[in-house]
């Protein structure tokens, strides 16, 4: 082939970096030679779901690699898989490292390979070369990702970015790094939870103790800190019912301090239970008024502009009807709440949907924060639709860790050896590497 027929070709090269290194450099140099290059640039929201949020948002990503000598143009990729720009653009080479062969993106080189092949395309792949500068500036990217400031704003540009956030709890180090890292694949997305919510529930479970604030907070601050030492994603704490106002602007600054995003109160006070026991314990609600100055006082003390604040509305939980729900939810926006939660402990999701559908008519914007732990059939596609912003699994690490635990205990108990206990545990070797040396 001359060099003017190559020269028409078109090469396509997916990229979700946002430090652009010689190594990039060189491979775009390199698939030069073969034709016009199109960079795939993956969007914001396809980078978070894999990797980690992108330091720069996608339109300074996008002028930065058009400013590359060799680059013709750039163009959005908004999923992991190439299926959608390939079959598009249909180029003749798609080039990459072959470092895709193994891991998490051979599936999505599996279907590059798929595709290309429908219509005459080829895969072009160069010897991939880990340089330890590179990463490093990887390590002090995440490490940024995990500094205060950076954390902290990270949940507003969330939801901002994707509509709908999903959390998990977490109430250690161990059940953070889970929240942090699990990675499903599935239609060519990578998919992650967004957050993480620190429980009252689950963080008094772990200490063997009730949900009634008697965990205190510098216990639960702890929690925090063991969590965010390990992870870099948002954390929503469980507020409980945000104790004396006079106490409650000290949490606000602390959490704050801490990089915690949000924190949510619920408009209970005296002996607070489990909203999940519902009327089958004395459970008293608090005042519009009294609640509505607590926020108000949370907000003053409130140093920076990215923490949030949410009402949580216990009105249908105990019963007293949607009205006083939707009246408490738009007292609680006007005393300044960032988010309002809405609670149920029933299965069937309809006063759920009509809170959310009622709510939205008079306020489009304030984020909508759900708990589905008993209405959990709706999927978050159709909370996303109804106008929720926040799914929080508020307890299923711990819930699904105890039973395998007591499982294992009462095994070794029966058979007085653990060698049949051996079969629900995790091997030796793995519990040895499963914490990395070098988070
Ligand atoms: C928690 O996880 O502690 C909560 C949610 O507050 S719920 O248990 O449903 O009340
Ligand atoms: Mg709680």
């Amino acid at each position: 082939m001359t060099q003017s027929t190559e020269k028409e070709k078109t090469v396509y090269m997916g990229f979700s970096t946002d430090i652009i290194h010689s190594g990039h450099i060189s491979i775009i140099q390199k698939a030069t030679q073969l034709g016009k290059v199109i960079v795939g640039l993956l969007s914001d929201e396809a980078v978070a779901s894999y990797k980690r949020y992108p330091l720069l948002p996608y339109t300074e990503r996008k002028t930065l690699f058009e400013n590359i000598r060799g680059v013709d143009r750039v163009v959005e990729q908004t999923e992991l898989s190439y299926r959608k720009n390939l079959e598009m653009l249909k180029p003749d080479y798609v080039v990459h490292g072959d470092d895709w062969r193994e891991g998490f993106q051979k599936p999505v080189r599996d279907e590059v390979i798929q595709v290309l092949g429908s219509y005459g395309g080829q895969l072009v792949e160069y010897p991939y070369t880990q340089d330890d500068k590179f990463a490093d500036m990887e390590k002090r990217a995440r490490a940024e990702l995990s500094l205060p400031d950076v954390r902290r704003a990270r949940l507003k540009k969330s939801i901002a970015m994707k509509g709908l956030v999903s959390a998990i709890e977490a109430h250690s180090g161990i059940t953070g790094l889970i929240a942090e890292k699990t990675t499903v694949y599935q239609d060519g997305k990578a998919l992650q939870f967004d957050a993480m919510w620190v429980s009252s529930l689950c963080d008094s479970t772990a200490k063997g103790k009730p949900d009634i604030e008697l965990v205190d907070m510098t216990s639960r601050f702890r929690t925090i800190d063991d969590i965010m030492e390990v992870t870099t994603k948002p954390i929503i704490f469980d507020g409980d019912t945000g104790g004396l106002t006079e106490h409650f602007v000290y949490t606000v600054k602390t959490l704050e301090r801490m990089g915690v995003s949000a924190v949510i109160i619920e408009d209970k006070t005296g002996l607070k239970k489990n909203s999940l026991f519902g009327t089958e314990v004395k459970q008293t609600q608090d005042s519009i008024e009294n609640f509505c100055a607590k926020i108000a006082a949370g907000k003053k003390a409130q140093k920076t502009k990215d923490f949030m604040i949410v009402a949580r509305i216990e009105s249908l939980i105990l019963e007293k009807g949607m009205e006083d729900a939707l009246t408490r939810a738009k007292a609680f926006v006007g005393a300044g709440a960032d988010g309002i939660m809405i609670h149920s402990r029933k299965k069937d999701p309809e006063e759920i949907f009509e809170f959310v559908h009622r709510f939205r008519e008079n306020d489009k914007t304030t984020p909508i924060v759900v708990v589905p732990t008993s209405f959990n059939s709706v999927t978050e596609e159709e909370f996303k639709e109804k106008g929720v912003n926040i799914v929080i699994y508020a307890n299923h690490l711990t819930r699904s860790a105890f039973p395998a635990m007591k499982k294992t205990a009462e095994t070794i108990l029966e058979k007085h050896r653990a060698q049949e206990a051996d079969a629900f545990c995790m091997p030796i070797r793995e519990i040895l590497t499963l914490i990395p040396e070098d988070i």
